[in-house]
C-alpha cells in the first residue's frame, strides 16, 4: 500500500495499541459483522490519552474550519456514553487552540435515562435549539450510532453542521439481511460514511480511517495485524 500518513498518526495508532484501546482477535460488531480488530475508545481514560485524542479531534475540527470559512458551530454534541468525556475535553481543546474562534462553543451531552425530578430531562449541558451543532462520536461503522444522534439534534431543535468521529471503518452499509441477521449478502454498496453525508449535506471527518489504521500498523512493522485488516476491509469495503 501507498497510503502515507503523517507521523502523528501513527503515534497515535502506536498509543492506542499499547493502551488496548486498538486490539486484535475475534469481535462481534453491533452490525453483526466478525471483525479481527476493535477500536474501544472507552479507554482513552488516562490523563496522556485522554491529551492525545481531545487534540486530534479539535485539531480536525480546526482543519475544516480553516478548509470551508462556512463551517462554523456553537456546540459539540457527545451522544451518552461514549460521546459525553468527547464534548467536554474537545471543548477545552479548541480553547486552548484559538480561544478568540472557539471559546463561545459549548458542549451538550443526552441522558440515557430520563430524570423526573431536579433539573429533569433528556439533556445536559448547553440547549440546542437554534443552534449549529457537531456530532462527536467514537467510531462510525454501519452508521447507527450517527443516526440515532442526528434524531435528538432535531428533536431538540438543533441544526446539524458536521459529524467527526474518532475512526471511521470505512465499511459498506448494512443490508437488510444483515440486520435481520441473515448475514451478509457480499453485494456492492456505498460506504456509511458516504450515505451519512448525502442524507445530512454536512462535512464527516474522521481523525483514523481504517486505511490509516493499516498504514499505521504497517510503518510499526506488525504485519500479521496488516494482513488481517486488510482481509476484512476486502470482506466489506464499499464502492465509493
Ligand atoms: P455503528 O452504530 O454500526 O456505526 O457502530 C458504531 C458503534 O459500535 C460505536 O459507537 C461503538 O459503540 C461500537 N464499535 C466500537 O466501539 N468499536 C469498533 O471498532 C466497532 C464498533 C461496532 O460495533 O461496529
Amino acid at each position: 500500500s501507498t497510503h502515507e500518513i503523517p507521523e502523528w498518526k501513527t503515534t497515535l495508532i502506536q498509543t492506542a495499541l499499547q493502551s488496548n484501546i486498538l486490539t486484535f482477535g475475534t469481535f462481534t460488531l453491533k452490525s453483526h459483522r466478525i471483525s479481527p480488530y476493535f477500536v474501544n475508545c472507552g479507554l482513552f481514560s488516562r490523563a496522556k490519552l485522554i491529551k492525545a485524542i481531545s487534540s486530534a479531534y479539535a485539531r480536525e475540527l480546526h482543519a475544516q474550519t480553516l478548509r470551508d470559512p462556512k463551517f462554523h458551530f456553537d456546540v459539540l454534541f457527545g451522544p451518552a456514553y461514549k460521546g459525553i468525556p468527547l464534548c467536554a475535553t474537545v471543548c477545552d481543546k479548541l480553547a486552548d487552540l484559538d480561544e478568540a474562534r472557539y471559546g463561545e462553543v459549548g458542549y451538550s451531552f443526552n441522558r440515557k435515562e430520563v430524570k423526573d425530578h431536579g433539573e429533569g430531562g433528556l439533556m445536559v449541558g448547553e440547549q440546542l435549539k437554534g443552534k449549529r451543532c457537531v456530532i462527536i462520536d467514537d467510531v462510525m461503522t454501519a452508521g447507527t450510532a450517527i443516526r440515532e444522534a442526528i434524531e435528538i439534534i432535531k428533536s431538540q431543535g438543533g441544526e446539524l453542521v458536521g459529524i467527526i468521529v474518532a475512526v471511521d471503518r470505512q465499511e459498506k452499509m448494512v443490508s437488510e439481511g444483515e440486520k435481520a441477521g441473515n448475514g451478509d449478502d457480499g453485494g456492492a454498496r456505498g460506504s456509511t460514511i458516504g450515505e451519512v453525508r448525502r442524507e445530512t449535506g454536512v462535512p464527516v471527518m474522521a481523525v483514523l480511517t481504517l486505511g490509516d489504521l493499516i498504514a499505521g500498523m504497517g510503518r510499526l512493522g506488525r504485519w500479521d495485524e496488516v494482513k488481517q485488516m486488510q482481509a476484512y476491509y476486502e470482506q466489506y469495503k464499499p464502492t465509493d
